[in-house]
């Protein structure tokens, strides 16, 4: 009979979550954004994949609430050592999206309103890893963390996940986005701690 039943939770937490090397948990939503919180009008909001060919592919906002939407609870990762685990969202999965796109493009760039651009392999936004999330914890995603809608790519460190995001690019040779142009590692692998070029 465990006299501790405090320790007992504690490890079967433990046993659903891990943190990759480097990292420290916190219960706390911060806020990191690299400039100010730019103001999207739903009328105005649309989403674009831009294929390598320069075919568009466009949603407006009411199509893209009309898609069939996930409910993703997924752990995030941030380059600055904090994790944040059982996140709760909502949005629509990247597959949904790109159903009709012909690409053989291996690259994406992902632009945001207000300028933030992130560059990741296509192969990392499909296959149920990756989401366009617009609502947090029950709740219409906050400016501040990207509302109205921000892309969710979990398993890559959390600044991959752009916020307002506002296309997708498609690319047959890799370009850097606005972090990774300043040093930070290309592909953003938190559990092998690529935090820098060169890790
Ligand atoms: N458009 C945009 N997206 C962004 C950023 C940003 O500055 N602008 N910061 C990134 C970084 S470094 C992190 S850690 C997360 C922070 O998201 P949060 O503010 O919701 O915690 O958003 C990422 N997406
Ligand atoms: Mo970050």
């Amino acid at each position: 009979m465990p006299i501790i039943s405090r320790g007992f939770h504690g490890r079967e937490r433990d046993a659903r979550h891990k943190l990759p090397p480097g990292q420290y948990e916190t219960a706390g939503f911060p806020v990191l954004s690299a400039g100010p919180t730019p103001r999207v009008d739903l009328d105005e909001w649309e989403f674009t994949i831009r294929t390598e060919t320069g075919d568009r592919h466009i949603w407006n906002w009411a199509e893209l609430m009309a898609l069939p939407s996930q409910t993703p609870t997924v752990d995030l990762h941030c380059v600055t050592k904090w994790s944040k685990f059982d996140t709760e969202w909502q949005g629509v999965s990247l597959d949904v999206l790109f159903e009709d796109v012909e690409t053989g493009a291996e690259y994406a760039l992902v632009h945001s309103y207000g300028d933030y651009t992130t560059n990741l392999p296509l192969e990392d936004l499909l296959d149920g890893q990756a989401w366009i999330a617009y609502r947090f914890d029950g709740e219409e995603l906050d400016p501040e963390h990207g509302g109205p809608a921000r892309l969710l790519v979990p398993h890559l460190y959390f600044w991959k996940s752009a916020k307002w995001v506002r296309g997708i690019q498609l690319l047959d040779e890799d370009e850097r986005g606005f972090w990774e142009n300043v040093g930070y590692h290309n592909y953003g692998d938190p559990w092998r701690e690529q935090r820098y070029q060169g890790d």
